[in-house]
């Protein structure tokens, strides 16, 4: 009962008084700390998957049938009456920085306050027809550049508002960006703005928004530089490479911090003439918002690099072998060692079969063994820490065996020396068995056809350049 009241009596517009609507939000603050460690402790969503549920979760609200009874059950089960729709309208000249705030403000509080938990739905809306997107190149080239597909990205002609606004379970709300005045043909939402996010003069409208603290109007160059400066003051995390999105395989774009931050800029460049000390449009805010987006830029590019480079999740084992090997030659017991950027864990996940084909692949060189050196970090979720992890095969003695010169040692033995090298004290690999990085359906594959030795090697400084000496100094005495 409590909760009802305090939220229809903040509510000013909300009509019937009985009204159970979820309660009002600071938009432009930081998050209370709890919410904050939840939001640190997940990746942010990739763009399109964001605009793809906020699509979706419009649908089930507004369109089609039963999508009534729908929007009735997330209300039930929040316990209000209705939910709240919000839609981000930048200005009607759909410049990009009216769109660049409206999808990065959306975006943002999402992350914030998650549909439908929170009881609010953010709609970044562009404020013109689809059919005008053409009119702006250089939006549309922006998006793409920032792996935003154009496709998704919600225009004013295609999101009924006023029938979104006469359905029973929603209770509608506008923020407005880059600009603070709504045209006419807008008004009738006039006493449903939340929140104004602008950079043109004040005509002080919607006073509701000045009792919330819901408004940000100062007279910068661009709109994108008061957006920048409330998330990189309230929740820098989602601007963050430790925000990144898992790697969309299928959909290779920027990670959405840095596709983010290069609509931010781009956008900073476009109204402020390349910041040009001659049209003096740039003021200290946005001269500190480009300091930012210049080191932001620098490190998450390279941090989306780095991964995509450690990236194996796409190679086969073959491939996984052939990656970054060493080969210890010698006539006697050829071998590789490959560094392999990965946990034993992941790669027996994708390939259960990796024993059999790692004995495969060093038959077919004829080698007489392979030394797999894993290395990974493990996802925040799990911990966060490096880990490093060695695997020995040795193909089992038998009829299709490499061909062994005479006098070397047979498999079993040379298996023996091989652990023991690694295992003596000396070698420092701080070596602890551990069989059950692989799966039993992964040794049981292997049985027949390998000697099989599984550590966690806990010097985590120790690498090839350790090993591969180590090896060769082992097999020149036998
Ligand atoms: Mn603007």
């Amino acid at each position: 009962m409590s909760a009802s009241t305090s939220a229809s009596t903040s509510n000013p517009s909300s009509s019937s008084s009985g009204d159970r609507l979820p309660a009002p939000l600071s938009l432009f603050k930081a998050p209370s700390a709890e919410r904050m460690a939840e939001i640190e402790a997940n990746h942010v969503p990739p763009f399109n998957a964001f605009l793809d549920s906020v699509r979706g979760c419009l649908k089930e609200l507004v369109a089609g049938s039963g999508s009534e009874a729908e929007a009735a059950a997330i209300c039930q089960k929040l316990n209000l009456d209705r939910v709240s729709v919000v839609v981000i309208f930048g200005n009607e000249a759909c410049d990009a920085d009216s769109q660049v705030c409206a999808l990065v403000l959306a975006w943002y509080l999402s992350i914030l306050y998650p549909f439908p938990q929170s009881g609010y739905l953010f709609v970044p809306m562009t404020n013109c027809p689809r059919s005008q997107s053409v009119l702006r190149a250089d939006v549309l080239y922006l998006f793409r550049q920032a792996g935003v597909d154009v496709a998704r990205v919600l225009y004013e002609d295609e999101v009924d508002v006023k029938a979104l606004s006469g359905r029973q379970n929603v209770d509608l709300r506008v923020i407005l960006v880059d600009h603070n005045n709504m045209r006419a043909s807008q008004e009738w939402m006039a006493d449903r703005v939340i929140g104004v996010l602008d950079h043109h003069r004040d005509d002080k409208l919607y006073p509701q928004t000045e009792a919330t603290g819901n408004r940000i109007v100062q007279v910068v160059g661009s709109c994108t530089t008061l957006l920048a400066d409330v998330i990189f003051r309230n929740v820098p995390y989602v601007l963050s490479a430790d925000a990144f999105p898992p790697i969309d395989h299928s959909n290779p774009v920027p990670a959405s911090p840095l596709g983010a931050i290069m609509m931010l800029h781009a956008t900073l460049l476009l109204d402020t003439n390349n910041l040009s000390p001659v049209t003096q449009k740039n003021r200290p805010l946005d001269d500190a918002m480009y300091a930012k987006y210049m080191s932001a830029f620098r490190s998450l590019d390279y941090s989306d690099l780095k991964r995509r480079r450690a990236d194996v999740s796409q190679l086969d084992t073959t491939q996984l072998l052939q990656k970054d090997t060493k080969y210890g030659q010698g006539d006697e017991y050829p071998h590789l060692i490959a560094s392999i950027p990965d946990s034993l864990q992941a790669w027996s996940k994708r390939d259960v079969n990796l024993l059999p084909n790692i004995v495969r692949r060093v038959k077919e060189q004829n080698l007489r063994f392979a030394i797999c050196l894993l290395a990974y970090t493990q996802s925040k979720k799990e911990g966060g820490k490096y880990h490093r992890q060695i695997l020995v095969v040795v193909p089992k003695d038998g009829p299709d065996a490499p061909k062994q010169p005479e006098g070397t040692l047979d498999a079993a033995k040379l298996f023996d020396e091989i652990r023991r090298a690694l295992e003596q004290k000396e070698a420092n690999f701080d070596l602890v068995e551990t069989p059950d990085l692989l799966p039993e359906e992964a040794h049981a594959r292997g049985k027949d056809l390998a000697h099989v030795a599984v550590y966690e090697q806990r010097n985590l400084h120790a690498t090839r350049k350790q090993v591969a000496p180590l090896m060769e100094q082992l097999l020149s005495k036998l």
